[in-house]
């Protein structure tokens, strides 16, 4: 059995094109299906459906062969036991540094104050203002960051935009960009070299679809 770990939402929808060329058709919609362990049409393969966070870990330990996690979260986990074999170039966003409208971040950055920043990203956010040289208190959130600076518990947040829409509803401005974010697969190392017959060709199906898509 081959079993792949998906999260529900943009995941599950832009890897279901790359599941169909490698033959994977899924029996049921885990947006409408409570199930969280889905059969396809392939006696050999299922999916499990994970919190998009959970992706890394489930493939880490082996209770998943294969997942698409976003780059955000590979760093955030660190990649331990992971290989990551391709970037699918899909669920695309920007990791951004945004501040509420008005705020002065690059005068405050240049006087040298301590910034309380908001993020879900705290690993990447370290590392991008020690890179920078910026004093940060980083304050952990696990959503909604945009409303962080709104109601005075941080001057800036650090967070994925993809439209922008999300900043401007809440009138927040993006001050800095730290880096672009897609998705990846992911592969358990030791599946990979125990089930290689099985594996190796979902990898290889899924990357002449992504190279044909350039
Ligand atoms: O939602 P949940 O808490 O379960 O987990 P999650 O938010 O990690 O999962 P999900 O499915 O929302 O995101 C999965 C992956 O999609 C992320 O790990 C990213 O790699 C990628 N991705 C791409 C995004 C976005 N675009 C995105 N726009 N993830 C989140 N967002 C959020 C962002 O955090 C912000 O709140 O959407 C909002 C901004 O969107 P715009 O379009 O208004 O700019
Ligand atoms: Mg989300």
């Amino acid at each position: 059995m081959i079993t792949i770990a998906l999260s529900k939402g943009r995941i599950f929808e832009e890897t279901l094109p790359l599941l169909a060329a490698a033959g994977i058709t899924p029996n049921e919609d885990p947006e409408s299906s409570r199930k969280l362990i889905i059969g396809t049409n392939r006696d050999d393969v299922r999916l499990i459906i994970v919190r998009a966070s959970d992706v890394p870990t489930y493939v880490q330990y082996g209770a998943a062969d294969l997942g698409v996690a976003g780059k955000d979260v590979l760093l955030e986990h660190g990649g331990a036991g992971l290989y990551q074999p391709l970037d699918l170039e899909i669920a695309k966003c920007r990791l951004m540094v945004a501040v509420q409208n008005g705020f002065d971040y690059e005068g405050a950055v240049k006087q040298g104050a301590r910034l309380r920043v908001a993020t879900k990203y705290t690993q990447c956010a370290r590392e991008h203002f020690a890179a920078k040289g910026v004093h940060v208190d980083l304050i952990k959130l696990y959503g909604s960051m945009e409303l962080a600076p709104l109601v005075g518990l941080a001057d800036a947040i650090v967070d994925l935009v993809s439209t922008g829409g999300t900043l401007k509803a809440n009138n927040l401005v993006a001050v800095e960009h730290i880096r672009e974010i897609s998705s990846r697969l992911v592969v358990n190392q030791a599946a990979l070299k125990l089930k290689h017959d099985r594996i190796q060709p979902i990898i290889d199906t899924f990357t002449a679809t992504v190279q044909a898509r350039q």
